[in-house]
């Protein structure tokens, strides 16, 4: 059953697309309702109330680490691929129970196999040292790892999503999974998108061998597709700045 029509209202830091954007796609998709902090005066206020040490939680939320979060209703749900599994199934962007009751736990493995490699993986490329350190600290090992990344992590994920792609699962090789549009295809479009933002010469080239055509025509479906394409042109989606994807020109150096 879709739930389209009630409110959801997403947590997250204003000013950058972030994780935030892996929720806010399935939520725009879906034509969902949904309230987001990056779009209110106090956003940032109330994203800091709910990562505060002072939050306690209630009596049906634990208190939530991180952003993103999700409230629907009386209960706040967070981590990233957590949120996307409520939402799915409720929005209509998971496979039918009835139909493929293992299905869910496919497009599960999809989308944290992408937010691994194509979203965690490239956040370490300038971060890996120090969460909290500033890049130009950690520079050196930055180099070193965007190269490891560039060269050897990158294309195994990319190999890895054609194979999905070529596989009898996707059902044909428009979507990942099933023949039909799921949350996942919104995280690899995202995740693909974000890399490229990041690696631009890299992913150029990557998408010049033909290797990986599957997973690129993807990037392309997903951001043609009527809601998603107003979405990106307009003033709600935000611009890559200092969140996960970060465009240094020397950790995308060939
Ligand atoms: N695994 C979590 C990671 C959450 C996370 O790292 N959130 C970032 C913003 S994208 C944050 O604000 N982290 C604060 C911290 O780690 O101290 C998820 O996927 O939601």
């Amino acid at each position: 059953m879709s739930e389209a029509s009630e409110t959801y209202d997403l947590i997250y830091w204003p000013g950058l697309p972030g994780r935030g954007e892996f929720i806010r796609l399935v939520l725009e998709q879906a034509g969902a309702n949904y309230t987001d902090t990056a779009h209110v005066e106090d956003g940032m206020r109330i994203v800091l109330s709910y990562s505060s040490t002072d939050n306690h939680g209630s009596p049906v939320n634990p208190p939530p680490f991180a952003p993103p979060m999700l409230k629907h209703g009386k209960h706040t749900i967070s981590q990233t691929p957590n949120i996307l599994l409520y939402l799915g199934p409720r929005l209509g962007l998971a496979p039918s129970t009835e139909d493929d009751p293992i299905g869910i736990y496919h497009v599960n493995a999809l989308t944290l196999t992408a937010l691994d490699g194509l979203s965690n993986e490239p956040h370490d490329t300038h971060h890996p040292i120090a969460v909290g350190d500033y890049y130009e600290d950690q520079k050196g090992e930055a180099l070193k790892r965007a190269k490891n990344y560039r060269e050897q992590r990158l294309p195994k994920f990319l190999e890895y999503f054609q194979r999905v792609l070529s596989s009898e699962t996707s059902r044909g090789g428009e979507y990942l999974y099933g023949g039909q549009l799921t949350y996942a295809d919104l995280v690899l479009f995202q995740t693909i998108d974000g890399v490229s933002f990041a690696f631009p010469k890299r992913m150029s080239s990557l998408k010049e061998s033909g290797k990986y055509d599957k997973v690129f025509a993807l990037h392309e479906r997903v951001k043609a597709l009527d809601k998603i394409a107003a979405y990106l042109k307009s003033g709600k989606r935000q611009k890559y700045l200092m969140g996960i994807y970060r465009h240094y020109p020397e950790l995308d150096d060939e």
